[in-house]
């Protein structure tokens, strides 16, 4: 009788839909993290020792101290999540290890969060909505000059980072009469800037000298590490309004406060932060700032789709088969 070839031992780090969990019983050797506390570095060195396929997150740092302790027969990991600077891609390549992402399932809910907070900002959103919550005010009434904020139609928004989320954002932004600039490693088509009506510089200082809105939807790389520097955050105007949705570790954070609270920028929506799970406390004193918990692309519907594309990617490879979501293209 022919052997049933062995299911892949496949570590997941946190708990996870229990749909895509479900899912994932059935077709692997799953073990789950029922109490979803993030691992400590020793826990996923331990995981790394035993699993065939270790599914982390953005908040596991696999390093190179995981992945030098891994044992021989840990060859994939499977990202749940689009950005892989939690992973050190480098030494998983040099040691053979897989590495594949969430691309594609999460871009229409980040753009939305993305254009939410550049509404919220400029308009003052959870300024208002605080108002009226808070039990020690009593709202008086409307007033022809209280609560002003300013204006986002015919404003110029500068998108760092043209690809599908960038795109994605830019054809909202379109919608609101936002004018689109962008600053992109390369030049997207001339199809696609002409179908957004957008802009292209080449250099990024010139485009921050001239925008309303900056929008970061870049990954974060070596190369994107504080992209937006203290001397590049200097060069926006002082109406201007910054967003992130990508990676706090692509703005100089501090230098962000020190420009907020002096008033050098007008305010700014922020959904990552450099260090999480902590928060820059300059940041969340600023009334400029609306700080939201890492969550845009969090739907119950991006999250199943999410582990869809794992699961995708682990039934590839244990079947023998090149995952379609690998980070080097080129292995395998
Ligand atoms: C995810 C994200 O929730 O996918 C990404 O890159 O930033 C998030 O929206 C998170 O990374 C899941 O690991």
């Amino acid at each position: 009788m022919p052997s049933t070839p062995k299911k892949p031992v496949v570590i997941v780090t946190r708990k996870l839909p229990d749909v895509v969990e479900t899912r994932m019983r059935e077709l692997f050797e799953t073990r789950l993290n029922e109490s979803d506390n993030p691992m400590t570095q020793a826990e996923l060195v331990q995981a790394a020792k035993v699993a065939d396929v270790l599914v982390p997150t953005v908040t596991d740092r696999i390093d190179r101290a995981v992945l030098t302790q891994a044992g021989p027969q840990l060859r994939l990991i499977a990202n749940f999540g689009t950005g892989v600077d939690n992973v050190d891609l480098d030494t998983a390549r040099n040691r053979g290890i897989l590495v594949t992402n969430t691309p594609g399932v999460l871009t229409e809910d980040t753009a939305d969060m993305t254009m939410a907070l550049i509404l919220a900002v400029p308009r003052r959103i959870t300024e208002g909505a605080a108002y009226l919550r808070n039990p020690s005010t009593k709202w008086s009434g409307w007033s022809p000059t209280w609560m002003l904020g300013h204006r986002i139609y015919g404003k110029r928004l500068g998108i760092i980072g043209m690809g599908r989320i960038g795109q994605a954002v830019a054809r909202r932004a379109r919608a609101f009469g936002l004018q689109i600039h962008y600053h992109n490693r390369r030049r997207v088509s001339e199809a696609l800037e002409a179908d957004l009506e957008a802009t292209y510089w080449e250099s990024l200082d010139q485009m921050l000298t001239r925008v309303d809105i900056v929008s970061v939807n870049c990954p974060h790389t070596p190369a994107t590490y504080h992209l937006l520097s203290a001397r590049r955050l200097k060069l926006l105007k002082p109406t201007a309004y910054v967003v992130n949705t990508s990676r706090g570790e692509v703005i100089d954070e501090n230098e962000l406060a020190r420009l907020l609270e002096s008033g050098s920028i007008s305010g700014a929506g922020l959904d990552v932060f450099e260090h999480e799970p902590s928060v820059n406390p300059r940041l969340l004193a600023s009334e400029r700032v609306v700080a939201l918990p890492h969550m845009s692309s969090a739907t119950i519907e991006g999250r199943i789709d999410m582990g869809e594309k794992v699961i995708i990617n682990i039934k590839a490879f244990a079947d023998g088969h090149a995952p379609p979501d690998r980070v080097h293209p080129a292995m395998l």
